[in-house]
């Protein structure tokens, strides 16, 4: 048992420093590890640690696509509850404060069901958070994100149609994806409960552009049982500044 935690301290702490003594740059690392093997997750360029971040903007600022209320239960309690389950459990399981939370999910096999549940929820709501801005009417990302959209899925409507696809049949909790994948495609998914495209023991494996919670919690006092609204509404908020930040940040 003690062997196996020092062996997982002795891995967070030196991976990217492995690559570097390699001479392999963390990006170049990053297609090495997900060309080496499907088991392997996309090494992440960007780090986030356990904590949760200011919100981006006031709780009533994305009315009235989310109400205040869900916004401020959401982010003060859902979201909180996650960072702080998480970082219970990286203390028990001898995680070192200074590992990212990409990294943690990246291997995120080898520990218990409340660090995967919980590093994952803290990652998708730190992500959704920041995917997010105050309503804009033709919300459309432009340039290089947009040009990737239309290739990728023939029309921007297209990749809309597909997403909110992916959303609305997702059985039960869990959440819908834009994200790159190893062979550097754009391509939407789905994960179950707070799993995402970053843990190594993901159907989909990729580094995650955009991520729309569709727990009930994130839409039933407004929206009810009416899943579909909350989706059609969300478009209007989402910040594709942010996303194209992230698209370009993996390149
Ligand atoms: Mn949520």
């Amino acid at each position: 048992m003690e062997k196996n935690v020092i062996n997982r301290r002795h891995f967070l702490g030196t991976g990217f420093r492995g690559l570097a003594i390699m001479g392999i740059s963390a990006a170049a690392g990053s297609s090495l590890l997900s060309s080496c093997s499907s088991r392997k997750a996309v090494v992440s360029p960007t780090g986030m640690s356990f904590d949760q971040k200011p919100l981006p903007y006031a709780y009533n600022a994305l009315e009235d696509v989310i109400d205040a209320t869900t916004m401020e239960i959401h982010y003060t309690k859902h979201a909180a509850g996650y960072a702080k389950n998480l970082k219970e459990a990286a203390a028990a399981e001898g995680v070192p404060t200074t590992t990212t939370t990409e990294q943690l999910l990246n291997q995120i096999s080898k520990y218990s069901t409340k660090m995967r549940n919980n590093a994952g929820g803290h990652f998708n709501h730190e992500l959704f958070w920041q995917s997010m801005r105050p309503k804009r009417n033709n919300n459309n990302p432009d340039g290089e994100l947009m040009n990737a959209l239309n290739a990728a899925f023939n029309s921007f409507e297209t990749f809309k149609l597909q997403f909110a696809n992916a959303a609305s049949s997702r059985f039960g909790s869990g959440w819908a994806w834009l994200y790159v994948a190893p062979d550097k495609s754009l391509k939407i998914g789905s994960t179950p409960n707070q799993d995402n495209p970053l843990m190594d023991l993901s159907d989909i494996k990729g580094y995650p552009l955009l991520g729309l919670d569709v727990w009930e919690h994130a839409y039933y006092l407004k929206y009810q049982n009416k899943r579909a609204d909350y989706i059609s509404n969300w478009w209007q908020v989402v910040n594709w500044d942010f996303v194209q930040s992230r698209y370009n940040a993996f390149k």
